[in-house]
Parts: structure tokens; sequence; C-alpha cells
């Protein structure tokens, strides 16, 4: 049936709506509402109870922006733990780095991840890399159950902050992630809308230093289909700061990307005055 998908923030009072073409998929998993519309004009979207995860023609920016800027501040990432990311576009993006030896990816629901593979095959064209591990099953418990010093780099590719999720935001599991590190290691988590929720910014620096992570910063991105249009990934290192942008590498990398580079990398950085004064 065509007509509009909405994505209603009540409380911001805005929304997104995309004309669709046809609702192709629709199914419950054990944990969630999973939803695949072929839209007019940002291809195929796929939703979660309701709201937008990915859409064919944006998606590209919040992938890239959830693994480069990590990927080329850590001097030498080989082992990476994704969190979340059913989807398989933050694996790919991580994929593309010929130094990653190994990539745990730990999703809580499989069905998401099978439902990817068959709309969005693009997404998941490097699962069958002898890099990427899947697992399908709790990330809390999988970071909790970590060897310590265990992986360089940790991306936490979530839903937003309620149900399942909420718990990836908290500084109980941030301890575990600063356990599982390595000492220079870096931990990256979407962290929503600047403009609509700066208050959690600010709750995830305050529970990432409390997790006795020395450097926390921000990093800032056009994401057109999510709330504000606005989002962002907020990154700690355990033990050193966040400088050491390998740009040199970065310029001379060998893989392709769309909206990542040297200078959108130093430029994602920079922290809009009210939010410095709200940190
Ligand atoms: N992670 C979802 C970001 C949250 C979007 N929120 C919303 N639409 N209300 C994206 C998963 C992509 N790998």
């Amino acid at each position: 049936k065509a007509g509009w998908y909405t994505e209603e923030w009540a409380d911001q009072g805005s929304a997104i709506s995309l004309r669709v073409k046809d609702k192709v998929h629709d199914e419950r998993s054990p944990y969630q509402h999973i939803e695949i519309y072929e839209t007019e004009t940002f291809g195929t979207l796929m939703t979660l109870d309701g709201l937008v995860m990915v859409t064919d023609r944006d998606n590209f920016v919040y992938h890239e922006m959830m693994s480069h800027p990590a990927l080329f501040t850590h001097q030498a990432p080989r082992r990476v733990l994704i969190i979340g990311g059913g989807d398989c576009g933050t694996l790919r993006e991580v994929l593309k780095h010929d130094e990653v030896e190994h990539v745990d990816q730990v999703e809580l629901d499989e069905r998401v991840t099978r439902v990817a593979e068959r709309f969005f095959p693009e997404l998941c064209a490097a699962n069958d890399d002898p890099r990427a591990h899947l697992h399908f099953q709790d990330g809390i418990r999988w970071v909790a159950d970590a060897e310590p010093g265990s992986y360089d780099i940790i991306i936490v590719d979530s839903t937003d902050p309620i149900g399942p999720a909420a718990g990836l935001f908290g500084q109980a599991f941030y301890a575990d992630c600063h356990r599982a590190l390595r000492a220079d290691g870096i931990i990256v988590g979407q962290s929503e809308s600047p403009l609509f929720h700066a208050s959690l910014i600010k709750a995830m620096h305050e529970a990432l230093r409390g997790a006795n992570f020395l450097d926390v910063a921000t990093v800032h991105f056009p994401q057109c289909t999510y709330p504000s249009g606005w989002w962002s990934a907020t990154m700690a290192r355990k033990d050193a700061t966040l400088a050491g942008f390998r740009e040199q590498a970065c310029h001379e990398r060998a893989f392709a990307t769309r909206y990542y580079n040297a200078g959108i990398h130093q430029a994602a950085f920079a922290c809009p005055e009210f939010l410095f004064k709200t940190l």
C-alpha cells in the first residue's frame, strides 16, 4: 500500500516521513517488531518497533562515522567488538581496514541480521569475511564475560536508550568495556541527537568518565532520517587522549568512503557552543 511512513517524536513535536511504495516484510521477533518498506526516494527502509534504523540512501553517513573516526584514531586497531549492529553496516566499514584481524559482533536479535541479509545485501556483503565472527546474544553479558584487555575498539551500534538497549548507556556497562579494552583502547557508541538529547550526551560523558575513561569526545554528523536530522557518536579512550589522528593513513586509505575523509574527521570533533556549555 503506497502512502507515508512516519516516525513521530511526540515529545519534540516533530516527525520524519518517507513516501513508501510498499511494505515488503513485517515480523515480530522475540525482541521487537521488524518492518521493511520500499520507499519512493530512500530505497529500502528498516524499522524496529516503528523507529527508523537504516535506509539505503543515508546509512553510509552513520556507519562510516560509527567506525572510521575511532579506527583512524587508534594507532593499530586489530581486535574490534561491535555490540548491536545487526544490519551489519558498521561491520562492513570496520572490515575495510586491513589491519583489523578479528571482529566479534554481538547482536541480541538474530532476526535483524537475517532480515538485513535479505533486504540489505550490500550491507551484509562482507559477512562471510573470515575475520568476522557473528554472535547472537546479549552484548552486556558478552562484555562482562570478556577477558580483560581483549579488544582495541568497542563500537556500540545500538537502538535508542530504551528497553534492552538502555543498559548500553550506563556506567556499569562502560566499566566492563573499560576492563575488556587494552590500555590504549577506544569505545564509541551512538549517542542520539545533540539537538534533542543533549542531556543524554552529558550523561554518557559523565558515565564514561565515571568508568575511568581518560578522554571523552562527541563526533557530529547529519542523519536526515533520524530524530532532528542531526546525530552523534560519543567516543572515549581508556588511558590516552583521543588526539593522534592517523591523518596520513586516512589520506592513503585503500578503500572507498562516501562521507568520511580527513577533513570530516577533524571537523566532526568540533563541539557546538550549546553542547560545550552543557557538558
Ligand atoms: N542505530 C539506531 C539509531 C537510533 C535511531 N533512532 C530513531 N530512529 N529513533 C542504527 C542501527 C544502524 N546500524
